[in-house]
């Protein structure tokens, strides 16, 4: 059965980004569970921003999950990339989401390669910079084994990445890798840039999909966009999709407004 998650970001700098709610776990938490979110899926400044027995705590008493752990803060405070020309800053990255892995597996929440993919440029071609990611998602999927949750990679759009763009891309790419823990995140946002149809899309992704970002074509909540969800249903339903949905959405008009909506939105098309 697919599940419905919701955003929260604890890490001040990306104020401004997709992420719902903004004001602290408890009160994510609290809201999240009164309209009815299965999880909440987290975008920390690291691994230790968190203490665990609290959010355990918080968890039990709201039955809630985490859906997912975000590793972007890797990138947005340290500057670091899974492809970067040199060695020793790949390792740092590395390390780094093995360090966020540790956060989310205990909790059963993957851990989520998005922006730590990085881009190829300068000295660094496609193929090498496909290289140093296919070497990183081996060696973190592997490692993520032992909490017996996969690794999530994330194909983004071409204002984000020049490497893998579009569900296909990624599922192709994930059949090279040597690990097979290692799943697809279709982000509706970034397909909506890059796929010539949604649901065709999500169909090319039919086994090696394990996370959606749900959210509308202006990367506002569900609903508040020009997305055409009944064929993204139908297309999800038809490929046996069983993980969340997770609302990466702009806080717009408000959080409260753009979690209700999105709730709505679930119910509407996934229940
Ligand atoms: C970034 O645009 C995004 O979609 C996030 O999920 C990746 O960190
Ligand atoms: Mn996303």
């Amino acid at each position: 059965m697919i599940r419905s998650a919701i955003t929260v970001s604890l890490v001040e700098e990306a104020r401004g980004g997709p992420f719902v709610f903004w004001d602290g776990l408890p009160a994510a938490c609290q809201r999240a569970a009164e309209l009815g979110f299965d999880a909440v899926e987290i975008f920390a400044p690291g691994p230790d921003a968190v203490d665990a027995n609290e959010l355990r705590e918080l968890l039990e008493r709201h039955s809630l999950s985490v859906a997912a752990v975000g590793t972007g803060a890797g990138m947005v405070r340290h500057g670091l990339s899974l492809t970067a020309g040199d060695a020793s800053e790949r390792e740092a990255a590395k390390d780094f989401v093995r360090q966020m892995i540790d956060f989310g597996g205990p909790l059963g929440a993957p851990a989520i390669i998005g922006s730590m993919q990085g881009r190829w440029g300068g000295e660094l071609d496609l193929q090498a910079a496909l290289n140093h990611l296919r070497v990183a998602l081996d060696e973190l999927g592997t490692y993520a084994e032992k909490y017996q949750v996969p690794l999530i990679y994330e194909p983004l759009n071409r204002y984000e990445t020049n490497l893998i763009k579009t569900v296909a891309d990624g599922a192709g790419f994930l059949k090279t890798l040597q690990t097979s823990n290692v799943k697809l995140l279709a982000d509706l946002f970034h397909m909506n840039i890059e796929e010539a149809n949604l649901a065709d899309a999500l169909r090319s992704g039919k086994g090696a999909i394990g996370h959606v970002h749900f959210v509308d074509s202006n990367r506002q909540a569900a609903g508040l966009g020009h997305m055409d969800y009944g064929p993204i249903a139908a297309a999800l339903e038809e490929i046996r999709y069983s993980g969340y949905l997770s609302a990466e959405a702009f806080p717009i008009p408000d959080s409260d407004t753009a979690a209700q909506r999105t709730i709505e939105a679930f119910q509407k098309y996934f229940r």
